[in-house]
């Protein structure tokens, strides 16, 4: 029998699922050398859609071999930046031209709504190989001004950090592969990637594409795997010059300790728990759909979603009310059914862990003000929730919950430390949102905020542009736009005597 997503999908996305999927090392794709596949499943439906290698440490070592001898033998490193920037261009163009079928493999394997995936996704996905092939032809150094000029010329180079190993999560598969890939090819990195275990199949459609593009063969090795065998051997492996991870905070202290043997460069993006602060003036007909985006967009498992409200007594009635009655239209539903606005959590595991969040909020003396509950329903889905009537101490308002639930809170006096020390009481620091007309007081809490990303009357964008990076706990380094190409090259002091 076949089900009403399942005729939606187009042929090319049920051939591409039926296939064969191999692991892709030194431009072939081959079987894990343990035989070993696992399954993957649509989060809309908990079925199996796919089967992919279970690569794990015997894998990765044969990915390394060949990132290594496609960094030191070329032609990768021979190649002109301008051909290694034609190369990204290539490749955003071949997302562009596949953009509907990637769309549709990130809604199966994700559960983001299509519209989610057709809009943001996948061209965001080509506009970061777009930007970082920009980026390759523009890597310089500079002329210093030694202190004994006349004797000395000194100047910098910017090197490509060598053999990358990139982990990445299943909550943006597609989109966070490109804010890694890109912009290490761009610096001439040879790149050993991991998907998440939940999300392996845009990552090899992705394979494909890129040997389309005439990526050279070991340039790009994809191995799909979990974490503790073939993540744990990235972070742990002698011959990778750096590890950048997204992830759970968790995870990435483990990252940073296996990154410890040979003393790799790690960059991390962890986990947030964002506020949002509206002031009195604050325009609320931008405010309360901007703010319902902020945490409802894909379902909340977003780093950088606005979990935490701070909203003035004089607007607290409103922005409560307003945000409730958002809630309440989202329809919620498979990412492939028509009119789909938020989909499935990803796995019954994030479901549990949500729902489980949510029963602490309850117990501990918040109220729901909306939602709360599971679907009944296949699948992983959540209610948009919303939780009123919660204090600072909570786990709810401390911890990620990585779900649709939005913790709120009232403050009364118009004192902005008081008001910028209650957002930055958590652990992270990723990003945060201030709806204001006052550009005094917007700009007073930008500084006081300590987060990589502040929106001001907006909850922010994942532009290629804009680096994207923690303060605190929430990681190490920025990705996207300038900062995120210097993650992936290594300075060099050059020093002639004259
Ligand atoms: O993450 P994990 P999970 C947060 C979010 C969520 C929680 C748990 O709060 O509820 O993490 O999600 C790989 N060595 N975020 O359990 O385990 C794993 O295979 C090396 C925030 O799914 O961190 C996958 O590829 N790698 C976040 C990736 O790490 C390991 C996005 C992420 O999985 C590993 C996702 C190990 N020992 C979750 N163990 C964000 N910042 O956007 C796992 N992995």
């Amino acid at each position: 029998m076949t089900t009403s997503t399942e005729t939606k999908m187009s042929e090319k996305v049920t051939t591409f699922l039926a296939r064969k999927h191999g692991l892709f090392i030194d431009g072939d794709w081959l079987p894990a050398v343990s035989g070993k596949v696992f399954d993957s499943f649509d989060p809309g439906t908990g079925r199996v859609i796919a089967q992919v290698p279970e690569g794990d440490a015997e894998d990765i070592d044969l990915a390394v071999k060949a990132a290594r001898r496609a960094f030191e033998d070329g032609p990768w490193g021979r190649m002109t930046p301008s051909e290694r920037g034609r190369l990204l261009f290539n490749l955003a163009d071949l997302v562009e031209e596949n953009a509907e079928e990637l769309a549709e493999l990130e809604v199966l394997d994700n559960g983001k709504p299509l519209s989610n995936a057709r809009a943001a996704d996948v061209p965001l996905c080509a506009d970061m190989f777009r930007y970082m092939g920009g980026w390759a032809t523009k890597i310089t150094g500079e002329t210093l001004s030694i202190s004994t000029p006349g004797e000395y010329h000194a100047f910098t180079l910017r090197e490509p950090v060598g053999v990358v190993g990139q982990i990445i999560p299943w909550n943006a598969p597609l989109l966070i592969l490109s804010w890694k890939v890109a912009p290490a090819l761009a610096a001439g990195c040879t790149v050993v990637l991991k998907p998440a275990e939940q999300t392996p199949l845009t990552a090899l459609r992705f394979g494909e594409l890129a040997q389309e593009a005439g990526i050279p063969k070991g340039v790009i090795n994809i191995i799909t795997g979990f974490g503790e065998t073939a993540g744990a051997a990235i972070a742990a492996h002698p011959d990778i010059d750096k590890v950048s991870f997204t992830g759970s905070s968790e995870v990435g202290r483990i990252i940073v300790k296996a990154a410890a043997g040979n003393l790799k460069r790690v960059s991390l993006e962890l986990g947030g728990k964002s506020p949002v602060i509206v002031l009195p003036d604050a325009d609320l007909s931008a405010a309360i759909p901007g703010i319902a985006r902020g945490i409802f967009h894909n379902s909340g498992q977003v780093c950088t979603a606005g979990s935490r409200l701070y909203a003035h007594r004089n607007v607290f009635d409103e922005i409560v009310d307003g945000i409730v009655q958002q809630a309440g239209q989202i329809t919620v539903g498979h990412g492939l059914e028509d009119g789909s606005q938020m989909g499935p959590l990803i796995s019954p595991v994030q479901c549990e862990r949500v729902m489980g969040y949510i029963g602490q909020g309850r117990d501990a003396g918040a109220s729901i003000a909306t939602g709360g509950a599971r679907l009944d329903r296949d699948g992983n889905f959540i209610e948009p929730t919303v939780l009123v009537d919660t204090r600072p101490e909570m786990s709810v308002v401390q911890e990620e919950i990585f779900g649709p639930v939005l913790c709120v809170m009232r403050f009364d006096d118009d004192d902005l430390e008081q008001i910028a020390k209650q957002a930055n009481d958590t652990i992270f620091g990723l990003a945060g949102s201030v709806w204001t007309q006052n550009i005094s007081a917007a700009h007073k809490l930008v500084r006081r905020i300590r987060a990589g990303r502040i929106g001001v009357n907006t909850h922010g964008s994942v532009d290629a542009t804009l680096p994207t990076g923690g303060f605190k706990q929430s990681g190490w380094g920025r990705e996207k736009g300038h900062d995120g190409l210097n993650l992936y090259t290594e300075v060099k002091s050059v020093i002639v005597s004259l």
